[in-house]
């Protein structure tokens, strides 16, 4: 999908100026941006109004069938096209097809009761730089390729973990004929995802997927996101706990700013959750008034 103009525009623009090729380190190739810089909480604030934005968490609320959702992932990171193939066996330039769940929990995904969702938004066009992310669709209950359990990738029950497609399908065909038929068969029925900043691919962490090559020099810059329900077991989240970049402000003041319903993706309770006693509010709108923080729709919906 595309977001809406208002929702991205601050994002692009702030990455136009801040974010472009010369400011961009080329020997990081791997996913994830340079030293956590771009995690949430950044301290960017159009870059962390977005991870938070109102319209982004419905699509989320519908998508999962739930209102009460949390926040697993915010990372914003480049990947730069390079000129020689690197089949470094964790290289990231051509990503063996894989689904996201095993690093993001401890469980299996059921594929009729989802749980969590990612996303990835992309602030470049695909026509300029390549690189879109591909994606196997699932064909009913019946597709040979979704078959449970997912264990037919690097890195699953047991199986070495390699990045590059190359090597990771030199290991299949020679330790793991089936699957190896089976990620062909994967592969021969990718599609791509073609992209203009401000394009939002929502995604299951149970759907085959991989990072295909850049045109060399290109810079595509990305934002992975992910939310799960609120009761749902197993999920770690990615970032670096939001509560331990406090003492500096700039959190503090995302709290400030937010919305009850934008704090809530940090597993700050909404107005009329059994959690808020007077006291409590008392205690957490000292901390925070300083910062903007009203709590008049907490106290409002205090259950007495
Ligand atoms: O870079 C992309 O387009 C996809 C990346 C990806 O799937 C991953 O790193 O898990
Ligand atoms: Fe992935």
């Amino acid at each position: 999908m595309q977001l809406p103009d208002d929702v991205s525009s601050p994002s692009i623009q702030w990455l136009n100026e801040n974010f472009t090729l010369d400011k961009v380190d080329s020997e990081h190739l791997d996913f994830g941006s340079p030293d956590k810089q771009f995690e949430f909480p950044t301290c960017v604030e159009p870059l962390d109004d977005l991870v938070l934005n109102e319209q982004l968490i419905k699509a989320v609320q519908q998508l999962l069938g739930v209102d009460d959702i949390r926040l697993l992932q915010a990372d914003l990171w480049p990947k730069v096209g390079v000129e020689t193939d690197n089949h470094d066996a964790q290289a990231n330039t051509d990503q063996r097809i894989h689904m996201d769940y095993g690093n993001n929990t401890v469980l299996h995904p059921d594929w009729y009761d989802p749980e969590a969702v990612a996303a990835i938004i992309y602030y470049d066009d695909s026509e300029e730089t390549a690189g879109g992310t591909a994606y196997v669709t699932r064909n009913g209950d019946t597709d040979p390729v979704y078959q449970t359990p997912f264990i037919h990738m690097p890195g699953q029950a047991g199986k070495p973990f390699f990045n590059d497609r190359k090597t990771t399908e030199k290991w299949f065909c020679a330790n793991d004929p089936a699957a190896f038929e089976l990620r062909d068969k994967l592969y021969q029925r990718e599609e791509i995802v073609k992209f203009k900043p401000g394009t939002i691919l929502f995604y299951r962490h149970d759907i085959w997927h991989r990072g295909t090559p850049l045109l060399p020099g290109k810079l595509r810059r990305v934002h992975n996101l992910a939310w799960k329900r609120a009761d749902a077991r197993g999920w770690s989240i990615w970032n670096q706990g939001w509560a331990k970049q406090s003492y500096y402000g700039n959190f503090e003041a995302i709290i400030g700013r937010s919305t009850p319903l934008q704090r809530s993706l940090l597993d700050f309770p909404l107005p009329g959750d059994p959690y808020w006693t007077d006291e409590r509010l008392d205690n957490v709108n000292a901390r925070y008034s300083a910062f903007g923080f009203d709590a008049t729709p907490y106290r409002e919906q205090l259950l007495r």
